[in-house]
């Protein structure tokens, strides 16, 4: 089934979302709706706040070289905690919830992911380049945060400009 994806300024984006403890089938439902309305929506990763669902799960599927996306690349992903955080990197960030925006934003290069799977399994991973980006995107989400409060006052002054304008011709 795919969700409705909530869209900046919602302020339900801005939850801290809480720990999951029950790892049953009503779960792993809502994951697989949260694949579904991912591909749909041509994401490469989503937060289950981004659909009204204030808890620790994302969800990832990096493209390969060729730009495709496969099924079996899905990483699921409860209760992160991430460790190692090293190295710096600029990179031109999206969200499914700011529609039509894109901005540089920094962050770290590398590092270790702690988290459950679908199962409630500790798994570790070590993570760089676009999914060691992707994977601070999404946490961000969890802690009721947006990548475009970490531009600069101008570059915010700007977003805030054009997406509004975006909004308006959109009505
Ligand atoms: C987060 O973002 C991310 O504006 C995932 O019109 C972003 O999937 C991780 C999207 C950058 C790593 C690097 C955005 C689709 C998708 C849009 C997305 C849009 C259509 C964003
Ligand atoms: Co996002």
């Amino acid at each position: 089934m795919i969700l409705p994806i909530i869209t900046y300024p919602n302020k339900q984006l801005k939850t801290r979302s809480k720990e999951v403890v029950t790892f049953d089938a009503l779960l792993h439902r809502f994951l697989d709706d949260m694949f579904e309305t991912m591909m749909s929506s041509n994401g490469i990763g989503l937060a289950a706040i981004q659909v009204a669902n204030p808890i620790r799960a994302l969800i990832l599927c990096i493209p390969d070289e060729e730009g495709n996306q496969h099924k079996e690349n899905i990483l699921e992903v409860i209760n992160p905690v991430m460790h190692q955080q090293k190295g710096n990197v600029l990179y031109q960030e999206g969200c499914l919830s700011v529609p039509g925006f894109y901005e540089d934003v920094e962050r770290y290069e590398t590092l270790t992911l702690h988290y459950q799977n679908r199962h409630g399994e500790a798994c570790t991973l070590e993570a760089n380049e676009l999914l060691a980006i992707a994977i601070q995107h999404e946490i961000d989400h969890l802690e009721g945060k947006l990548f475009i409060e970490k531009l600069t006052y101008n570059r915010r002054k700007k977003f805030e400009k054009e997406y509004k304008k975006a909004l308006k011709e959109k009505k």
